[in-house]
Protein backbone atom coordinates (compact mmCIF):
# COMPACT_ATOMS: atom_id res chain seq x y z
CA UNK A 1 0.00 0.00 0.00
CA UNK A 2 1.48 3.40 -0.72
CA UNK A 3 2.18 5.22 2.43
CA UNK A 4 -0.62 7.44 3.25
CA UNK A 5 0.74 11.28 5.01
CA UNK A 6 0.46 12.88 7.92
CA UNK A 7 -1.96 15.62 8.30
CA UNK A 8 -0.37 18.72 9.88
CA UNK A 9 -3.16 20.91 12.50
CA UNK A 10 -3.73 24.28 13.11
CA UNK A 11 -5.84 27.08 14.92
CA UNK A 12 -5.55 30.80 15.85
CA UNK A 13 -5.75 32.52 18.84
CA UNK A 14 -9.29 33.40 18.41
CA UNK A 15 -10.03 29.72 18.71
CA UNK A 16 -10.19 29.81 22.27
CA UNK A 17 -12.48 32.51 22.73
CA UNK A 18 -14.39 34.34 25.99
CA UNK A 19 -17.98 33.45 25.06
CA UNK A 20 -19.16 36.70 24.62
CA UNK A 21 -21.91 37.12 21.39
CA UNK A 22 -23.87 39.99 19.91
CA UNK A 23 -26.14 39.35 23.13
CA UNK A 24 -23.68 38.67 25.88
CA UNK A 25 -20.52 39.59 27.83
CA UNK A 26 -17.74 36.88 27.65
CA UNK A 27 -18.36 33.75 30.00
CA UNK A 28 -14.63 33.29 30.52
CA UNK A 29 -11.98 35.71 31.14
CA UNK A 30 -9.10 36.32 28.54
CA UNK A 31 -5.99 34.33 28.69
CA UNK A 32 -2.98 35.28 27.36
CA UNK A 33 -1.28 34.71 24.23
CA UNK A 34 1.53 32.15 26.13
CA UNK A 35 -1.05 30.19 27.39
CA UNK A 36 -2.61 29.81 24.06
CA UNK A 37 0.34 28.93 22.46
CA UNK A 38 1.19 26.25 25.06
CA UNK A 39 -1.97 24.52 25.01
CA UNK A 40 -1.54 24.00 20.84
CA UNK A 41 1.47 22.37 21.62
CA UNK A 42 0.63 20.09 24.16
CA UNK A 43 -3.09 19.06 22.23
CA UNK A 44 -1.08 18.10 18.72
CA UNK A 45 -1.19 21.16 16.91
CA UNK A 46 1.76 22.64 14.98
CA UNK A 47 0.66 25.77 13.29
CA UNK A 48 -0.86 28.80 14.31
CA UNK A 49 -3.08 31.37 11.97
CA UNK A 50 -3.00 35.05 12.65
CA UNK A 51 -4.74 38.03 11.90
CA UNK A 52 -2.18 40.97 11.79
CA UNK A 53 -3.35 42.44 14.96
CA UNK A 54 -3.00 38.95 16.65
CA UNK A 55 0.10 39.06 15.61
CA UNK A 56 0.89 42.78 16.18
CA UNK A 57 -2.04 44.44 18.61
CA UNK A 58 -2.94 47.80 18.00
CA UNK A 59 -1.45 47.35 14.34
CA UNK A 60 -2.82 50.90 13.46
CA UNK A 61 -0.97 52.48 15.73
CA UNK A 62 2.03 51.56 15.41
CA UNK A 63 5.62 52.30 13.46
CA UNK A 64 6.76 50.17 10.67
CA UNK A 65 9.95 49.63 13.24
CA UNK A 66 7.60 48.64 16.03
CA UNK A 67 5.96 46.25 13.86
CA UNK A 68 9.02 44.94 12.96
CA UNK A 69 10.05 44.33 16.34
CA UNK A 70 7.20 43.04 17.91
CA UNK A 71 6.81 40.70 14.53
CA UNK A 72 10.28 39.42 15.10
CA UNK A 73 9.77 39.22 18.72
CA UNK A 74 6.58 36.52 18.03
CA UNK A 75 8.45 34.93 15.40
CA UNK A 76 11.42 33.79 18.19
CA UNK A 77 8.53 32.57 20.29
CA UNK A 78 6.96 30.68 18.08
CA UNK A 79 10.22 29.07 17.22
CA UNK A 80 11.20 28.27 20.45
CA UNK A 81 7.95 26.41 20.80
CA UNK A 82 7.85 24.41 17.66
CA UNK A 83 5.07 26.55 15.90
CA UNK A 84 5.06 27.90 12.41
CA UNK A 85 2.54 30.56 11.04
CA UNK A 86 0.40 29.17 8.69
CA UNK A 87 -0.74 32.30 7.71
CA UNK A 88 -1.61 35.57 7.98
CA UNK A 89 -5.16 37.39 7.44
CA UNK A 90 -5.48 41.17 7.35
CA UNK A 91 -8.43 42.08 10.22
CA UNK A 92 -10.32 44.49 7.82
CA UNK A 93 -13.71 44.45 9.82
CA UNK A 94 -13.02 46.45 12.94
CA UNK A 95 -11.68 49.32 12.70
CA UNK A 96 -13.94 52.84 12.22
CA UNK A 97 -12.22 53.21 8.87
CA UNK A 98 -14.39 50.52 7.01
CA UNK A 99 -17.67 50.57 8.38
CA UNK A 100 -18.93 50.48 5.15
CA UNK A 101 -16.49 48.25 3.51
CA UNK A 102 -13.05 47.81 3.10
CA UNK A 103 -11.75 47.42 -0.50
CA UNK A 104 -15.17 48.07 -1.89
CA UNK A 105 -15.85 51.42 0.76
CA UNK A 106 -17.39 54.02 -1.31
CA UNK A 107 -14.97 56.64 0.27
CA UNK A 108 -11.60 56.55 -1.15
CA UNK A 109 -9.88 56.84 2.32
CA UNK A 110 -10.75 53.84 3.47
CA UNK A 111 -10.16 52.05 0.43
CA UNK A 112 -6.83 53.50 0.30
CA UNK A 113 -6.96 52.64 4.10
CA UNK A 114 -7.43 48.83 3.46
CA UNK A 115 -4.69 48.70 0.97
CA UNK A 116 -2.44 49.88 3.07
CA UNK A 117 -3.05 47.94 5.83
CA UNK A 118 -2.80 44.68 3.80
CA UNK A 119 0.44 45.26 2.36
CA UNK A 120 1.19 45.98 6.38
CA UNK A 121 -0.03 42.38 6.96
CA UNK A 122 2.12 41.18 3.93
CA UNK A 123 4.98 42.51 5.60
CA UNK A 124 3.87 40.59 9.02
CA UNK A 125 3.88 37.48 7.14
CA UNK A 126 6.98 38.00 6.13
CA UNK A 127 8.49 38.78 9.52
CA UNK A 128 6.67 35.21 10.57
CA UNK A 129 8.01 33.35 7.91
CA UNK A 130 4.94 32.46 5.95
CA UNK A 131 3.78 33.16 2.36
CA UNK A 132 0.25 32.88 2.90
CA UNK A 133 -2.20 35.56 2.51
CA UNK A 134 -5.95 34.67 4.05
CA UNK A 135 -8.37 37.27 2.74
CA UNK A 136 -12.04 36.93 4.73
CA UNK A 137 -13.58 39.65 2.52
CA UNK A 138 -15.92 40.54 5.36
CA UNK A 139 -17.60 43.60 5.15
CA UNK A 140 -17.18 43.30 1.02
CA UNK A 141 -20.80 43.18 -0.08
CA UNK A 142 -24.07 44.85 0.76
CA UNK A 143 -27.13 45.35 3.27
CA UNK A 144 -28.52 47.61 0.73
CA UNK A 145 -28.07 46.62 -3.00
CA UNK A 146 -28.80 49.98 -4.13
CA UNK A 147 -26.32 51.31 -1.40
CA UNK A 148 -22.90 50.14 -4.35
CA UNK A 149 -22.00 49.38 -7.71
CA UNK A 150 -21.65 45.38 -7.82
CA UNK A 151 -19.37 45.47 -10.71
CA UNK A 152 -17.12 48.77 -9.90
CA UNK A 153 -16.87 46.48 -6.51
CA UNK A 154 -15.41 43.13 -8.37
CA UNK A 155 -12.73 46.45 -10.23
CA UNK A 156 -11.59 47.40 -6.81
CA UNK A 157 -11.31 43.69 -5.39
CA UNK A 158 -9.17 43.01 -8.43
CA UNK A 159 -7.29 46.02 -8.03
CA UNK A 160 -6.64 45.41 -4.49
CA UNK A 161 -5.52 41.72 -5.05
CA UNK A 162 -2.90 43.40 -8.16
CA UNK A 163 -1.32 45.71 -5.64
CA UNK A 164 -0.57 42.84 -2.72
CA UNK A 165 0.39 40.60 -5.80
CA UNK A 166 3.02 43.42 -7.10
CA UNK A 167 4.21 44.41 -3.73
CA UNK A 168 5.50 40.65 -2.85
CA UNK A 169 6.10 38.11 -6.02
CA UNK A 170 6.28 35.62 -3.62
CA UNK A 171 3.28 35.59 -1.38
CA UNK A 172 0.37 33.90 -2.33
CA UNK A 173 -3.31 34.84 -1.63
CA UNK A 174 -5.97 32.41 0.15
CA UNK A 175 -9.37 34.02 -0.29
CA UNK A 176 -12.40 32.58 2.07
CA UNK A 177 -15.38 32.79 0.89
CA UNK A 178 -18.81 33.51 2.75
CA UNK A 179 -22.02 34.33 1.77
CA UNK A 180 -23.49 36.82 4.70
CA UNK A 181 -23.06 38.03 8.17
CA UNK A 182 -21.56 40.84 8.76
CA UNK A 183 -23.37 41.67 5.31
CA UNK A 184 -26.78 40.70 3.73
CA UNK A 185 -25.03 39.47 1.00
CA UNK A 186 -21.51 39.24 0.35
CA UNK A 187 -19.07 39.86 -3.08
CA UNK A 188 -17.24 36.85 -3.22
CA UNK A 189 -19.81 34.05 -1.46
CA UNK A 190 -18.46 31.06 -2.90
CA UNK A 191 -15.31 29.37 -4.06
CA UNK A 192 -16.39 29.66 -7.62
CA UNK A 193 -16.49 33.56 -7.24
CA UNK A 194 -13.13 33.32 -5.59
CA UNK A 195 -11.67 31.47 -8.32
CA UNK A 196 -13.00 33.37 -11.04
CA UNK A 197 -11.86 36.66 -9.63
CA UNK A 198 -8.54 35.08 -9.66
CA UNK A 199 -8.45 34.82 -12.56
CA UNK A 200 -8.63 38.33 -13.37
CA UNK A 201 -5.73 38.89 -11.09
CA UNK A 202 -2.31 40.09 -12.90
CA UNK A 203 -1.00 36.69 -11.17
CA UNK A 204 -3.95 34.18 -11.19
CA UNK A 205 -1.19 31.53 -10.32
CA UNK A 206 -1.04 32.93 -6.71
CA UNK A 207 -4.40 33.80 -6.11
CA UNK A 208 -6.32 30.87 -4.57
CA UNK A 209 -8.96 30.04 -1.91
CA UNK A 210 -9.61 29.01 1.74
CA UNK A 211 -12.79 26.88 2.21
CA UNK A 212 -14.62 27.00 5.44
CA UNK A 213 -17.49 24.03 6.40
CA UNK A 214 -19.54 26.41 7.55
CA UNK A 215 -19.46 29.13 5.19
CA UNK A 216 -19.99 26.80 2.30
CA UNK A 217 -23.14 25.23 4.20
CA UNK A 218 -24.47 28.52 4.91
CA UNK A 219 -24.10 29.11 0.96
CA UNK A 220 -26.35 25.99 0.70
CA UNK A 221 -23.37 24.36 -0.65
CA UNK A 222 -22.19 20.89 0.01
CA UNK A 223 -18.65 21.56 1.43
CA UNK A 224 -17.43 18.13 0.15
CA UNK A 225 -18.09 19.52 -3.03
CA UNK A 226 -16.73 23.25 -2.46
CA UNK A 227 -13.26 21.27 -1.58
CA UNK A 228 -13.43 18.52 -4.94
CA UNK A 229 -14.00 22.43 -6.78
CA UNK A 230 -11.40 24.16 -5.64
CA UNK A 231 -9.03 20.80 -5.63
CA UNK A 232 -9.94 20.50 -9.13
CA UNK A 233 -7.79 23.86 -9.77
CA UNK A 234 -4.93 22.87 -7.69
CA UNK A 235 -6.28 26.21 -5.64
CA UNK A 236 -6.85 24.60 -2.28
CA UNK A 237 -4.00 26.19 0.16
CA UNK A 238 -5.97 26.23 3.47
CA UNK A 239 -8.92 24.68 5.32
CA UNK A 240 -11.48 25.65 8.06
CA UNK A 241 -12.76 22.83 9.25
CA UNK A 242 -16.26 23.21 11.36
CA UNK A 243 -19.65 22.59 11.28
CA UNK A 244 -23.21 24.25 11.24
CA UNK A 245 -26.89 23.78 11.82
CA UNK A 246 -28.29 25.09 8.65
CA UNK A 247 -28.96 28.42 7.73
CA UNK A 248 -28.56 30.49 10.92
CA UNK A 249 -25.33 32.75 12.29
CA UNK A 250 -21.98 31.41 11.71
CA UNK A 251 -21.85 29.04 14.58
CA UNK A 252 -18.54 27.26 14.04
CA UNK A 253 -19.17 24.36 15.67
CA UNK A 254 -16.85 21.12 16.35
CA UNK A 255 -15.71 19.51 13.14
CA UNK A 256 -18.23 16.47 12.31
CA UNK A 257 -20.73 17.87 15.18
CA UNK A 258 -24.17 18.52 13.51
CA UNK A 259 -23.25 16.04 10.69
CA UNK A 260 -20.97 13.49 10.59
CA UNK A 261 -21.77 12.54 6.87
CA UNK A 262 -21.35 15.98 5.96
CA UNK A 263 -17.98 15.63 7.85
CA UNK A 264 -16.89 12.15 5.80
CA UNK A 265 -17.07 13.41 2.71
CA UNK A 266 -15.09 16.37 3.23
CA UNK A 267 -12.63 14.22 4.72
CA UNK A 268 -13.26 11.41 1.48
CA UNK A 269 -12.46 14.69 -0.71
CA UNK A 270 -9.28 15.86 0.82
CA UNK A 271 -7.96 12.14 0.84
CA UNK A 272 -8.66 11.62 -2.76
CA UNK A 273 -7.58 14.70 -3.76
CA UNK A 274 -4.00 14.56 -1.18
CA UNK A 275 -4.59 17.78 0.26
CA UNK A 276 -1.37 18.27 2.86
CA UNK A 277 0.66 17.03 0.71
CA UNK A 278 2.06 19.80 -0.39
CA UNK A 279 2.50 21.21 2.87
CA UNK A 280 -1.22 22.76 3.59
CA UNK A 281 -2.54 22.83 7.27
CA UNK A 282 -5.71 21.35 8.28
CA UNK A 283 -7.46 24.14 10.29
CA UNK A 284 -10.07 24.08 12.83
CA UNK A 285 -11.54 27.56 12.84
CA UNK A 286 -13.97 26.32 15.65
CA UNK A 287 -14.89 28.02 18.45
CA UNK A 288 -16.14 26.71 22.51
CA UNK A 289 -20.02 26.38 22.94
CA UNK A 290 -20.93 29.60 24.97
CA UNK A 291 -21.17 27.41 28.67
CA UNK A 292 -18.01 25.46 28.39
CA UNK A 293 -15.68 26.03 31.50
CA UNK A 294 -12.62 27.24 31.80
CA UNK A 295 -10.99 23.23 31.94
CA UNK A 296 -12.83 22.17 29.15
CA UNK A 297 -11.02 24.97 26.63
CA UNK A 298 -9.52 23.14 24.43
CA UNK A 299 -12.52 20.52 24.10
CA UNK A 300 -13.49 21.72 20.81
CA UNK A 301 -10.43 21.44 19.24
CA UNK A 302 -9.18 18.59 20.40
CA UNK A 303 -12.45 16.93 19.64
CA UNK A 304 -12.61 18.37 15.79
CA UNK A 305 -8.45 16.92 15.45
CA UNK A 306 -10.15 13.48 16.91
CA UNK A 307 -12.81 13.24 15.10
CA UNK A 308 -10.65 14.30 11.94
CA UNK A 309 -8.64 11.70 12.28
CA UNK A 310 -11.08 9.09 12.98
CA UNK A 311 -12.72 10.18 9.82
CA UNK A 312 -9.53 9.46 8.18
CA UNK A 313 -9.19 6.11 9.39
CA UNK A 314 -12.74 5.92 7.73
CA UNK A 315 -12.19 6.89 4.34
CA UNK A 316 -9.42 4.90 4.14
CA UNK A 317 -11.39 1.97 5.50
CA UNK A 318 -14.36 2.73 2.82
CA UNK A 319 -14.69 -0.39 0.38
CA UNK A 320 -14.13 1.95 -2.76
CA UNK A 321 -14.50 -1.37 -4.71
CA UNK A 322 -17.84 -2.52 -3.36
CA UNK A 323 -18.84 1.34 -3.65
CA UNK A 324 -18.22 1.14 -7.64
CA UNK A 325 -19.83 -1.78 -7.64
CA UNK A 326 -23.00 -0.17 -6.13
CA UNK A 327 -22.68 2.47 -8.44
CA UNK A 328 -22.44 0.79 -11.65
CA UNK A 329 -25.85 -1.26 -11.01
CA UNK A 330 -27.39 2.18 -9.76
CA UNK A 331 -28.06 0.81 -6.45
CA UNK A 332 -27.87 4.32 -4.44
CA UNK A 333 -30.61 2.74 -1.80
CA UNK A 334 -27.76 0.32 -0.93
CA UNK A 335 -24.76 2.74 -1.14
CA UNK A 336 -26.35 4.95 0.83
CA UNK A 337 -26.80 2.37 3.06
CA UNK A 338 -23.28 1.47 2.76
CA UNK A 339 -22.31 4.92 3.70
CA UNK A 340 -24.95 4.54 7.24
CA UNK A 341 -23.41 1.08 8.06
CA UNK A 342 -19.88 2.38 7.62
CA UNK A 343 -20.00 5.52 9.82
CA UNK A 344 -21.64 3.46 12.47
CA UNK A 345 -19.36 0.88 12.95
CA UNK A 346 -19.93 -2.88 13.78
C1 LIG B 1 -14.54 34.28 9.99
C2 LIG B 1 -13.31 33.85 9.45
C3 LIG B 1 -12.04 34.53 9.92
C4 LIG B 1 -10.96 34.11 8.99
C5 LIG B 1 -9.67 34.80 9.01
O1 LIG B 1 -15.54 33.59 9.82
O2 LIG B 1 -13.22 32.47 9.67
O3 LIG B 1 -11.80 34.21 11.22
O4 LIG B 1 -10.81 32.76 9.09
O5 LIG B 1 -9.81 36.14 8.83
MG1 LIG C 1 -12.50 30.93 8.89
Amino acid sequence: MAKQHQYQFCFGPWNISEGQDPYGPPTRPAQTFDWKLKQLKKSGFDAMMFHDDDAVPDIDGKSDAQVRKEARELKQKLADAGVVAEMVAPRLWFSPKTIDGAYTSNDPKSRQYAIERTLRCIDVANYLGTKLIVLWLAREGTYLREAKDGRRSIEWLVQALDKMLAYDRSIRISIEPKPNEPMDHAYVPTIGHALALAQLTRDPKRVGCLIESAHAILAGLDPADEIDFAMAFGKLWSLHLNDQNGLKFDQDKPFGSNNLRVAFNQVRALERGGYGKRGEYVCFDVHPFRTTKVEHWLAHLVNSRRTFLRLVQKARTFDEKAARQLVADRNHAALDQMVLEHLMGK
